[in-house]
Protein backbone atom coordinates (compact mmCIF):
# COMPACT_ATOMS: atom_id res chain seq x y z
CA UNK A 1 0.00 0.00 0.00
CA UNK A 2 1.43 3.50 -1.17
CA UNK A 3 1.47 5.23 1.90
CA UNK A 4 1.42 9.78 2.09
CA UNK A 5 5.28 10.10 2.61
CA UNK A 6 5.81 8.11 -0.24
CA UNK A 7 4.16 10.50 -2.57
CA UNK A 8 5.52 13.65 -1.16
CA UNK A 9 8.26 14.18 -3.60
CA UNK A 10 6.15 13.97 -6.36
CA UNK A 11 3.64 15.95 -5.41
CA UNK A 12 6.35 19.03 -4.50
CA UNK A 13 7.03 18.58 -8.59
CA UNK A 14 3.11 19.92 -9.25
CA UNK A 15 2.84 23.03 -11.64
CA UNK A 16 -0.36 24.43 -12.65
CA UNK A 17 -0.68 27.50 -15.31
CA UNK A 18 -3.30 30.05 -14.19
CA UNK A 19 -5.31 31.98 -17.19
CA UNK A 20 -5.30 35.35 -17.27
CA UNK A 21 -8.55 35.75 -18.26
CA UNK A 22 -9.86 34.00 -14.88
CA UNK A 23 -9.50 37.25 -12.96
CA UNK A 24 -11.68 39.04 -15.28
CA UNK A 25 -15.39 39.46 -15.29
CA UNK A 26 -16.91 36.32 -17.00
CA UNK A 27 -21.05 35.34 -17.91
CA UNK A 28 -22.93 33.74 -20.27
CA UNK A 29 -24.69 35.69 -23.15
CA UNK A 30 -27.57 36.55 -20.62
CA UNK A 31 -25.25 38.62 -18.11
CA UNK A 32 -21.32 39.04 -17.48
CA UNK A 33 -22.32 40.36 -13.37
CA UNK A 34 -18.83 42.80 -12.38
CA UNK A 35 -16.90 41.80 -9.24
CA UNK A 36 -15.76 44.79 -7.15
CA UNK A 37 -11.84 44.96 -7.19
CA UNK A 38 -11.71 43.22 -10.70
CA UNK A 39 -8.21 43.57 -12.24
CA UNK A 40 -8.54 46.65 -15.33
CA UNK A 41 -4.95 45.54 -16.36
CA UNK A 42 -2.96 42.45 -17.16
CA UNK A 43 -0.40 43.58 -14.44
CA UNK A 44 -3.55 43.93 -12.29
CA UNK A 45 -4.62 40.20 -13.40
CA UNK A 46 -0.90 39.14 -12.86
CA UNK A 47 -0.98 40.61 -9.45
CA UNK A 48 -4.14 38.39 -8.46
CA UNK A 49 -2.46 35.59 -9.99
CA UNK A 50 0.33 35.81 -7.81
CA UNK A 51 -1.96 35.56 -5.09
CA UNK A 52 -2.78 31.99 -5.70
CA UNK A 53 0.85 30.80 -5.89
CA UNK A 54 1.40 32.66 -2.07
CA UNK A 55 -1.03 30.69 -0.44
CA UNK A 56 -0.47 27.13 -2.52
CA UNK A 57 3.04 27.01 -4.00
CA UNK A 58 1.38 24.96 -7.43
CA UNK A 59 0.51 28.01 -9.35
CA UNK A 60 3.88 29.53 -10.41
CA UNK A 61 2.98 30.76 -14.18
CA UNK A 62 0.34 32.44 -15.66
CA UNK A 63 -1.30 32.41 -19.52
CA UNK A 64 -1.85 35.25 -21.53
CA UNK A 65 -4.14 35.36 -24.08
CA UNK A 66 -3.75 37.86 -26.73
CA UNK A 67 -5.17 40.51 -27.75
CA UNK A 68 -6.60 40.51 -24.53
CA UNK A 69 -3.56 40.79 -22.74
CA UNK A 70 -1.59 43.35 -25.04
CA UNK A 71 0.67 45.65 -23.61
CA UNK A 72 3.50 47.86 -24.99
CA UNK A 73 6.21 46.66 -23.32
CA UNK A 74 6.14 42.46 -22.62
CA UNK A 75 9.76 42.30 -21.56
CA UNK A 76 8.33 44.49 -18.63
CA UNK A 77 5.09 42.63 -18.15
CA UNK A 78 7.90 39.54 -17.33
CA UNK A 79 9.46 41.70 -15.33
CA UNK A 80 6.45 42.43 -13.41
CA UNK A 81 5.43 39.51 -13.19
CA UNK A 82 8.98 38.27 -11.57
CA UNK A 83 8.72 40.60 -9.50
CA UNK A 84 5.36 39.36 -7.83
CA UNK A 85 6.74 35.62 -7.75
CA UNK A 86 5.12 34.03 -10.74
CA UNK A 87 6.75 33.90 -14.96
CA UNK A 88 4.61 34.11 -17.94
CA UNK A 89 3.70 31.17 -19.85
CA UNK A 90 1.69 29.54 -22.75
CA UNK A 91 0.52 32.25 -25.11
CA UNK A 92 -3.47 31.66 -25.85
CA UNK A 93 -4.32 33.00 -30.04
CA UNK A 94 -7.52 34.58 -30.47
CA UNK A 95 -9.20 34.47 -34.12
CA UNK A 96 -12.81 34.42 -32.71
CA UNK A 97 -13.54 37.76 -32.08
CA UNK A 98 -13.20 39.72 -34.67
CA UNK A 99 -15.67 40.59 -37.54
CA UNK A 100 -13.02 39.36 -40.23
CA UNK A 101 -13.38 35.57 -39.01
CA UNK A 102 -17.38 35.23 -38.69
CA UNK A 103 -16.58 32.39 -41.25
CA UNK A 104 -13.65 31.27 -40.30
CA UNK A 105 -9.86 32.28 -39.68
CA UNK A 106 -7.01 29.96 -40.51
CA UNK A 107 -9.70 27.80 -42.66
CA UNK A 108 -11.42 30.80 -44.49
CA UNK A 109 -11.87 30.53 -48.12
CA UNK A 110 -10.24 34.31 -48.28
CA UNK A 111 -7.00 34.09 -48.45
CA UNK A 112 -6.65 37.59 -47.09
CA UNK A 113 -8.36 36.70 -44.17
CA UNK A 114 -6.57 33.60 -43.59
CA UNK A 115 -3.07 35.29 -43.58
CA UNK A 116 -4.17 37.43 -41.18
CA UNK A 117 -5.30 34.79 -38.90
CA UNK A 118 -1.49 33.40 -39.51
CA UNK A 119 -0.01 36.86 -38.75
CA UNK A 120 -2.15 36.78 -35.43
CA UNK A 121 -0.02 33.61 -34.87
CA UNK A 122 2.97 35.02 -35.83
CA UNK A 123 2.64 38.53 -33.19
CA UNK A 124 1.86 35.41 -30.82
CA UNK A 125 5.49 33.86 -31.93
CA UNK A 126 6.91 37.16 -31.36
CA UNK A 127 5.48 37.73 -27.71
CA UNK A 128 6.50 34.20 -26.53
CA UNK A 129 9.91 35.05 -27.76
CA UNK A 130 10.12 38.27 -25.92
CA UNK A 131 8.64 36.38 -22.63
CA UNK A 132 10.59 33.29 -23.01
CA UNK A 133 7.58 31.12 -23.27
CA UNK A 134 7.44 27.80 -24.50
CA UNK A 135 4.31 26.99 -25.78
CA UNK A 136 1.72 28.80 -28.56
CA UNK A 137 -1.84 27.80 -27.85
CA UNK A 138 -4.23 27.62 -30.76
CA UNK A 139 -8.25 26.88 -30.31
CA UNK A 140 -10.09 27.57 -33.24
CA UNK A 141 -14.06 28.68 -33.82
CA UNK A 142 -13.80 27.78 -37.19
CA UNK A 143 -16.59 25.72 -38.29
CA UNK A 144 -20.44 26.23 -39.69
CA UNK A 145 -23.85 25.96 -38.71
CA UNK A 146 -25.53 24.31 -41.48
CA UNK A 147 -25.20 21.33 -43.89
CA UNK A 148 -23.85 22.58 -47.11
CA UNK A 149 -22.53 25.66 -46.20
CA UNK A 150 -18.83 24.83 -46.00
CA UNK A 151 -16.57 22.41 -47.78
CA UNK A 152 -15.50 20.15 -45.29
CA UNK A 153 -12.43 19.03 -46.91
CA UNK A 154 -11.38 21.84 -48.20
CA UNK A 155 -10.93 23.36 -44.70
CA UNK A 156 -9.06 20.66 -43.50
CA UNK A 157 -6.78 20.99 -46.53
CA UNK A 158 -6.59 25.03 -45.79
CA UNK A 159 -6.44 24.30 -42.18
CA UNK A 160 -3.24 21.73 -42.78
CA UNK A 161 -1.73 24.73 -44.75
CA UNK A 162 -2.00 27.34 -42.45
CA UNK A 163 -0.69 25.27 -39.30
CA UNK A 164 1.91 24.55 -41.58
CA UNK A 165 3.07 28.16 -42.08
CA UNK A 166 2.63 28.74 -38.38
CA UNK A 167 4.74 25.74 -37.43
CA UNK A 168 7.66 27.23 -39.80
CA UNK A 169 7.85 30.17 -37.24
CA UNK A 170 8.14 28.36 -33.98
CA UNK A 171 11.20 28.63 -32.25
CA UNK A 172 13.22 25.51 -31.89
CA UNK A 173 12.52 25.61 -27.52
CA UNK A 174 8.74 26.16 -28.89
CA UNK A 175 5.92 24.02 -29.48
CA UNK A 176 2.73 24.86 -31.15
CA UNK A 177 -0.53 23.09 -29.39
CA UNK A 178 -4.13 22.53 -30.77
CA UNK A 179 -6.92 22.02 -29.02
CA UNK A 180 -9.93 21.11 -30.03
CA UNK A 181 -13.97 21.28 -29.38
CA UNK A 182 -17.06 19.24 -30.05
CA UNK A 183 -19.14 22.06 -31.28
CA UNK A 184 -19.89 26.16 -30.11
CA UNK A 185 -19.80 28.75 -31.69
CA UNK A 186 -20.31 26.84 -34.50
CA UNK A 187 -23.07 23.99 -34.19
CA UNK A 188 -23.04 21.89 -36.96
CA UNK A 189 -19.54 21.40 -37.88
CA UNK A 190 -16.32 22.44 -36.21
CA UNK A 191 -13.11 22.43 -38.16
CA UNK A 192 -11.32 20.93 -35.13
CA UNK A 193 -13.73 18.83 -33.29
CA UNK A 194 -11.74 16.45 -31.21
CA UNK A 195 -8.27 14.98 -30.60
CA UNK A 196 -8.53 13.14 -33.93
CA UNK A 197 -8.44 15.61 -36.07
CA UNK A 198 -6.35 17.67 -33.68
CA UNK A 199 -3.48 14.96 -33.48
CA UNK A 200 -3.75 13.90 -37.57
CA UNK A 201 -2.75 17.78 -37.93
CA UNK A 202 -0.59 18.06 -35.77
CA UNK A 203 1.16 14.80 -36.47
CA UNK A 204 1.58 16.11 -39.93
CA UNK A 205 3.32 19.38 -38.60
CA UNK A 206 6.20 17.32 -36.89
CA UNK A 207 7.68 17.17 -32.92
CA UNK A 208 6.91 20.14 -31.33
CA UNK A 209 3.25 20.01 -32.17
CA UNK A 210 1.29 18.83 -29.89
CA UNK A 211 -2.68 18.08 -28.99
CA UNK A 212 -3.89 20.22 -26.22
CA UNK A 213 -6.91 18.93 -24.42
CA UNK A 214 -9.48 20.83 -22.62
CA UNK A 215 -11.62 18.83 -20.12
CA UNK A 216 -14.64 20.40 -20.88
CA UNK A 217 -15.05 19.82 -24.87
CA UNK A 218 -16.38 16.85 -24.90
CA UNK A 219 -19.59 14.77 -25.27
CA UNK A 220 -20.95 13.80 -22.11
CA UNK A 221 -19.94 10.71 -21.10
CA UNK A 222 -16.84 10.93 -23.27
CA UNK A 223 -14.02 8.57 -21.86
CA UNK A 224 -11.52 11.34 -21.04
CA UNK A 225 -8.95 9.34 -19.31
CA UNK A 226 -8.88 6.71 -22.48
CA UNK A 227 -7.85 9.85 -24.81
CA UNK A 228 -5.34 10.98 -21.72
CA UNK A 229 -3.84 7.53 -22.17
CA UNK A 230 -3.55 7.37 -26.06
CA UNK A 231 -2.01 10.73 -26.65
CA UNK A 232 0.56 9.95 -24.05
CA UNK A 233 0.71 6.54 -25.98
CA UNK A 234 1.49 8.17 -29.11
CA UNK A 235 3.73 11.32 -27.08
CA UNK A 236 1.16 13.94 -28.62
CA UNK A 237 -0.46 14.95 -25.11
CA UNK A 238 1.27 18.98 -25.40
CA UNK A 239 -1.17 20.61 -22.43
CA UNK A 240 -4.37 20.16 -20.29
CA UNK A 241 -7.11 22.92 -19.86
CA UNK A 242 -8.47 21.98 -16.82
CA UNK A 243 -12.46 22.59 -15.74
CA UNK A 244 -15.44 21.18 -15.49
CA UNK A 245 -18.87 20.82 -16.81
CA UNK A 246 -22.06 19.29 -16.21
CA UNK A 247 -23.74 20.37 -19.88
CA UNK A 248 -21.76 22.72 -21.78
CA UNK A 249 -18.25 23.95 -22.06
CA UNK A 250 -19.30 25.53 -18.96
CA UNK A 251 -15.62 26.20 -17.50
CA UNK A 252 -16.48 25.38 -14.13
CA UNK A 253 -14.08 24.97 -11.40
CA UNK A 254 -11.86 21.78 -12.37
CA UNK A 255 -13.36 19.12 -10.25
CA UNK A 256 -16.55 20.61 -8.94
CA UNK A 257 -18.77 18.51 -11.25
CA UNK A 258 -16.66 15.14 -11.31
CA UNK A 259 -13.78 14.48 -8.92
CA UNK A 260 -13.75 10.75 -9.87
CA UNK A 261 -13.79 11.64 -13.37
CA UNK A 262 -10.43 14.51 -12.29
CA UNK A 263 -8.91 11.21 -10.37
CA UNK A 264 -9.30 8.94 -13.35
CA UNK A 265 -7.40 11.92 -15.96
CA UNK A 266 -4.59 11.92 -13.21
CA UNK A 267 -4.16 8.60 -12.84
CA UNK A 268 -3.86 8.08 -16.64
CA UNK A 269 -1.27 11.00 -16.66
CA UNK A 270 0.59 9.73 -13.99
CA UNK A 271 0.65 5.77 -15.45
CA UNK A 272 1.76 7.41 -18.69
CA UNK A 273 4.71 9.51 -17.39
CA UNK A 274 3.04 12.81 -18.41
CA UNK A 275 3.38 14.17 -14.61
CA UNK A 276 5.86 16.26 -13.17
CA UNK A 277 8.97 17.89 -13.96
CA UNK A 278 10.36 14.59 -15.95
CA UNK A 279 7.15 14.31 -18.12
CA UNK A 280 6.84 17.83 -20.77
CA UNK A 281 2.60 17.99 -20.34
CA UNK A 282 1.79 21.21 -19.57
CA UNK A 283 -1.09 21.50 -16.78
CA UNK A 284 -3.10 25.09 -17.18
CA UNK A 285 -6.78 26.02 -15.90
CA UNK A 286 -8.70 27.50 -18.38
CA UNK A 287 -12.25 28.49 -16.41
CA UNK A 288 -14.26 31.77 -15.55
CA UNK A 289 -16.06 32.58 -12.26
CA UNK A 290 -19.15 34.04 -12.99
CA UNK A 291 -20.79 34.11 -9.79
CA UNK A 292 -17.53 33.57 -7.59
CA UNK A 293 -14.58 35.29 -6.47
CA UNK A 294 -12.20 34.71 -8.87
CA UNK A 295 -8.75 34.09 -6.33
CA UNK A 296 -10.32 32.01 -4.09
CA UNK A 297 -12.32 30.23 -7.20
CA UNK A 298 -8.54 29.60 -8.41
CA UNK A 299 -7.26 28.56 -4.96
CA UNK A 300 -10.15 25.89 -4.93
CA UNK A 301 -9.37 24.73 -8.49
CA UNK A 302 -5.20 24.05 -7.75
CA UNK A 303 -6.42 22.43 -4.29
CA UNK A 304 -8.85 20.39 -6.34
CA UNK A 305 -6.28 19.23 -8.98
CA UNK A 306 -3.93 18.51 -5.64
CA UNK A 307 -6.04 16.57 -3.95
CA UNK A 308 -7.16 14.61 -6.56
CA UNK A 309 -3.50 13.90 -7.88
CA UNK A 310 -2.03 12.80 -4.33
CA UNK A 311 -5.26 10.20 -4.63
CA UNK A 312 -3.83 9.11 -7.68
CA UNK A 313 -0.48 9.01 -6.79
CA UNK A 314 -1.76 6.80 -3.75
CA UNK A 315 -3.34 3.88 -6.31
CA UNK A 316 -1.14 0.61 -5.34
CA UNK A 317 0.17 0.45 -8.85
CA UNK A 318 1.73 -3.35 -8.45
CA UNK A 319 -1.33 -4.77 -6.73
CA UNK A 320 -3.49 -2.90 -9.50
CA UNK A 321 -1.75 -4.55 -12.04
CA UNK A 322 -1.63 -8.49 -10.88
CA UNK A 323 -5.42 -7.75 -9.84
CA UNK A 324 -5.81 -6.91 -13.58
CA UNK A 325 -3.22 -9.33 -14.96
CA UNK A 326 -5.25 -12.43 -12.98
CA UNK A 327 -8.62 -10.79 -14.57
CA UNK A 328 -10.04 -10.14 -10.80
CA UNK A 329 -12.49 -7.53 -11.76
CA UNK A 330 -13.72 -6.67 -8.76
CA UNK A 331 -10.19 -6.89 -6.81
CA UNK A 332 -8.65 -4.32 -9.78
CA UNK A 333 -11.66 -1.93 -9.55
CA UNK A 334 -11.54 -2.02 -5.31
CA UNK A 335 -7.80 -0.83 -5.45
CA UNK A 336 -9.15 2.17 -7.62
CA UNK A 337 -11.27 2.88 -5.40
CA UNK A 338 -9.50 2.28 -2.13
CA UNK A 339 -7.29 5.51 -3.33
CA UNK A 340 -10.18 7.67 -4.22
CA UNK A 341 -11.71 7.52 -0.95
CA UNK A 342 -8.74 8.33 0.42
CA UNK A 343 -9.58 11.48 2.00
CA UNK A 344 -5.84 13.22 1.68
CA UNK A 345 -6.77 17.12 2.68
CA UNK A 346 -5.57 16.30 6.50
CA UNK A 347 -2.40 14.86 5.30
CA UNK A 348 -2.00 17.82 2.53
CA UNK A 349 -2.57 20.50 4.90
CA UNK A 350 -0.01 19.22 7.57
CA UNK A 351 2.63 18.57 4.42
CA UNK A 352 1.80 22.19 3.19
CA UNK A 353 2.78 23.56 6.86
CA UNK A 354 6.50 21.74 6.81
CA UNK A 355 6.92 24.04 3.14
CA UNK A 356 5.42 27.19 5.27
CA UNK A 357 2.27 27.45 3.72
CA UNK A 358 -0.84 27.38 6.07
CA UNK A 359 -2.42 24.45 5.88
CA UNK A 360 -5.95 25.87 4.82
CA UNK A 361 -5.18 28.36 1.74
CA UNK A 362 -8.69 29.04 1.55
CA UNK A 363 -8.88 30.28 5.08
CA UNK A 364 -5.44 32.02 4.79
CA UNK A 365 -6.69 34.35 1.71
CA UNK A 366 -9.73 35.01 3.25
CA UNK A 367 -8.37 36.62 6.56
CA UNK A 368 -5.15 38.17 4.80
CA UNK A 369 -7.62 41.53 3.46
CA UNK A 370 -6.58 40.96 -0.08
CA UNK A 371 -9.86 40.87 -1.40
CA UNK A 372 -11.42 44.08 0.32
CA UNK A 373 -8.26 46.04 -0.66
CA UNK A 374 -8.74 45.25 -4.32
CA UNK A 375 -12.13 46.18 -3.98
CA UNK A 376 -11.36 49.49 -2.59
CA UNK A 377 -8.12 50.43 -4.45
CA UNK A 378 -9.61 49.20 -7.69
CA UNK A 379 -12.24 51.76 -8.38
CA UNK A 380 -12.98 53.76 -12.03
CA UNK A 381 -11.03 52.30 -15.11
CA UNK A 382 -12.39 49.78 -17.12
CA UNK A 383 -12.75 45.86 -15.65
CA UNK A 384 -11.25 43.37 -17.50
CA UNK A 385 -14.30 40.88 -18.85
CA UNK A 386 -13.72 37.32 -20.82
CA UNK A 387 -13.84 38.77 -25.03
CA UNK A 388 -13.39 42.30 -24.22
C1 LIG B 1 -12.53 27.74 -26.06
O1 LIG B 1 -13.76 27.39 -25.52
C2 LIG B 1 -11.46 27.83 -24.99
O2 LIG B 1 -11.44 26.65 -24.24
C3 LIG B 1 -10.11 28.13 -25.57
O3 LIG B 1 -9.09 27.58 -24.78
C4 LIG B 1 -10.04 29.60 -25.47
O4 LIG B 1 -8.78 30.14 -25.64
C5 LIG B 1 -10.62 29.79 -24.10
O5 LIG B 1 -11.72 28.90 -24.11
C6 LIG B 1 -11.03 31.17 -23.75
O6 LIG B 1 -11.69 31.19 -22.52
MN1 LIG C 1 -9.64 25.81 -23.44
Amino acid sequence: MTQFSDIEPLLAEQAIELPSWAFGNSGTRFKVFGTPGTPRTPQEKIADAAQVNKYTKLSPSVALHIPWDKVDDYVALGAFAEDHGVKLGTVNSNTFQDDDYKFGSLTHSDPVIRQKGIDHHFECIDIMTEIGSRDLKIWLADGSNYPGQQDLRRRQDLLADSLQKIYARIGSEQRLVLEYKFFEPAFYHTDVPDWGTSYAQVSALGERAMVCLDTGHHAPGTNIEFIVMQLLRLGKLGSFDFNSRFYADDDLIVGAADPFQLFRILHEVIRGGGYGTAGDVAFMLDQCHNVEDKIPGQIRSVLNVQEMTARALLVDEVALEAAQVAGDVLGANGILMDAFYTDVRPALAAWRETRGLDGDPMAAYAASGYQAAIAADRVGGQQSSWGA
